[in-house]
C-alpha cells in the first residue's frame, strides 16, 4: 500500500540507480501544475518564437502539468545526464560541424535506458506501477521541472546549466504518483554575464532568457522546409545542431569534457563531416550511418540541404563538380534548390555555367526560382 511506503528510502534507490547508469544530477520536484512555466510559453508561442513547432496554449498547459502524463502525479525525478565529450574543434577545408550532442548513438535509446531502470526500482520498492517517463518526445517542460527541482538554472542561452557540470547535460524525468521528499529549487541565475547572446551569429537570444527558435542555427539545420535565403550564411559550416552559445559559456567552459566515453564521436568523421560525402548521400548510407543517431529523424534530404548550405558557406570552388551534379541529379527539389544558392554564392564561371545550363532543364517552380535567384546578381 502506498500509504506505507518508505519514501524516503524510495528516493535514495532512485538517486543511486541513475547515478550508476551515467546522471550526474538526480533530484525530485514536485509535480504541482508550474504557472511561471505556462505563462512563460504562453508568451513565447503567442510571439511566434516557435514556428516550425505545433505548440500552443494547449500544449503550455499539458507541458507545465505533470498529471497530464501520469494521472495523479505528485512528483518528478529529475536527471541530468552529461555528455560532453572531446571531439574535432578545429576546423578542417570542406567539413561540416555536427552539435556535441549527436556525435554518439541516439541519446533517446540511452536516456530511455535509465529512465525505465530508474522507474523500476521505485515501482517495486511502492510494489505497483506508480510512474512515467519523459525524455524529450513527451510534452513537458523539461527545463523548467529541472530548474524546480534544483538541478541548476535555466541561463540566457535558455539551456538548463549544471553546476560542476555546465549545459552539456540531457535531461529525462520519472514522474509518480508518490509523494518523495523534494529538493530545493536553485536560486542561481546568469547575472550580468551576456557571453552568449553576443557570441549567437543569428541573434536568435535576446538576453532576457527567450529564444526566436526561428533564428536558431539548431531550429533551422533540424527542419524539413526550406531554409529562408537571409538565414542561409549565418549558418556557417553546422549541418546539424549548434553549439556556439553553449561553447562561450562559462560554467560549461569550466566544466570541459566530462562525459563517459559512451558519449564519444562514433567515428572521426562523426563530429565534422565530409561536405561532399554529405550532399551525396543515398539512402542505404544514410540507413546504416545516421539512422541510429540523433540525426536520423528527419531523413535523408535535410542532411543533403545542410550540406549544400555549408558548402556554400565555405565559398571553395573546389566543391563546385559536386555541387553541379546534385543541381542536376537530386532527387529531392529542396535540395537542388539550396544547391542553386550554394552554387551562386561561389559565384565562380563553372558554377554559373551549371546555373545557366539547369535554369533550361528545371522543371520545379521553387528550384527554378532558387536558381534565378542565384544568377540574380550576375545578370
Ligand atoms: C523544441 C526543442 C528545441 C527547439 C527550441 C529550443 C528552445 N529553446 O525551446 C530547438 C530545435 C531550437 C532546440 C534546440 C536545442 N535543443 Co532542444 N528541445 C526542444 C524540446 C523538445 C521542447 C522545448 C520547448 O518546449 N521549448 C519551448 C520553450 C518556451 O520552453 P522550454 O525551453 O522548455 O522552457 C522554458 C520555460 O519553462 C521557461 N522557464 C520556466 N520557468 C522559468 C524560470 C526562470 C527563472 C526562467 C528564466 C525561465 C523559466 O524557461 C525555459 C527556457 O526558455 C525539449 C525537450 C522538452 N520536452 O522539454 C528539447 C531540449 C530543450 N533540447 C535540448 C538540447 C540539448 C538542445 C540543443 C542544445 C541541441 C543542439 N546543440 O543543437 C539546442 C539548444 C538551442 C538553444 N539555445 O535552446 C535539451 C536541453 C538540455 C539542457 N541542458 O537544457 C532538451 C531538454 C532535450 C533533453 N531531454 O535533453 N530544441
Ligand atoms: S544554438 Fe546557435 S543559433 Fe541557436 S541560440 Fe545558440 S548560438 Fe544561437
Ligand atoms: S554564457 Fe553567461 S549569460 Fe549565457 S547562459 Fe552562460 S552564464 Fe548565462
Amino acid at each position: 500500500m502506498i500509504a506505507a511506503v518508505d519514501v524516503k528510502g524510495i528516493k535514495e534507490r532512485a538517486i543511486r540507480a541513475a547515478l550508476d547508469r551515467g546522471a550526474a544530477s538526480v533530484r525530485v520536484a514536485p509535480a504541482a501544475a508550474d504557472g511561471e512555466s505556462r505563462r512563460r510559453m504562453e508568451a513565447a508561442f503567442s510571439r511566434g518564437d516557435f514556428e516550425a513547432w505545433s505548440y500552443d496554449g494547449a500544449y503550455a498547459r499539458l507541458a507545465s502539468d505533470p498529471a497530464a502524463l501520469l494521472r495523479g502525479a505528485r512528483s518528478v525525478v529529475c536527471v541530468a545526464v552529461p555528455y560532453a565529450t572531446n571531439g574535432s574543434r578545429s576546423n578542417p577545408p570542406l567539413r561540416g560541424r555536427v552539435s556535441n550532442y549527436a556525435w554518439s548513438g541516439d541519446y533517446h535509446r540511452r536516456l530511455r535506458g535509465l529512465l525505465d531502470a530508474v522507474a523500476r526500482e521505485i515501482d517495486e520498492a511502492a510494489g505497483e506501477s506508480v510512474t512515467a517517463v519523459a525524455c524529450d518526445t513527451r510534452p513537458l517542460a523539461e527545463r523548467a521541472f529541472a530548474a524546480r527541482a534544483g538541478i541548476g538554472w535555466v541561463g540566457k542561452h535558455t539551456n538548463l546549466i549544471v553546476p560542476e557540470h555546465g549545459s552539456f547535460v540531457f535531461l529525462g524525468e520519472i514522474v509518480t504518483t508518490l509523494e518523495l521528499p523534494a529538493d530545493e529549487a536553485s536560486r542561481k541565475s546568469c547575472g550580468t554575464c551576456a557571453r552568449c547572446v553576443e557570441a549567437c551569429p543569428t541573434r536568435a537570444l535576446r538576453g532576457d532568457y527567450t529564444i526566436d527558435a526561428n533564428r536558431c542555427i539548431s531550429d533551422l539545420t533540424q527542419r524539413t522546409g526550406a531554409i529562408p535565403r537571409a538565414m542561409r550564411p549565418l549558418i556557417g559550416d553546422w549541418v546539424w545542431g549548434c553549439d556556439l552559445c553553449q561553447l562561450v559559456c562559462p560554467p560549461t567552459i569550466a566544466a570541459g569534457s566530462r562525459a563517459s566515453s559512451e558519449w564519444a564521436p562514433r567515428d572521426p568523421d562523426a563530429a565534422r563531416p565530409p561536405l561532399v560525402a554529405l550532399l551525396r548521400l543515398r539512402s542505404g548510407d544514410y540507413e546504416r550511418r545516421y539512422r541510429p543517431t540523433a540525426m536520423g529523424w528527419r531523413g535523408g534530404a535535410v542532411l543533403r540541404r545542410n550540406a549544400a548550405v555549408a558548402l556554400g558557406n565555405a565559398l571553395d570552388r573546389s566543391a563546385v563538380g559536386a555541387l553541379t551534379e546534385s543541381l542536376a541529379l537530386d532527387p529531392h527539389p529542396m535540395v537542388r534548390g539550396h544547391v542553386a544558392w550554394a552554387l551562386g554564392r561561389i559565384g565562380s564561371p563553372p558554377a554559373l555555367r551549371a546555373l545557366r545550363r539547369q535554369r533550361s532543364l528545371e522543371r520545379n517552380g521553387e528550384v527554378l526560382a532558387e536558381i534565378v535567384a542565384a544568377l540574380e546578381p550576375f545578370a
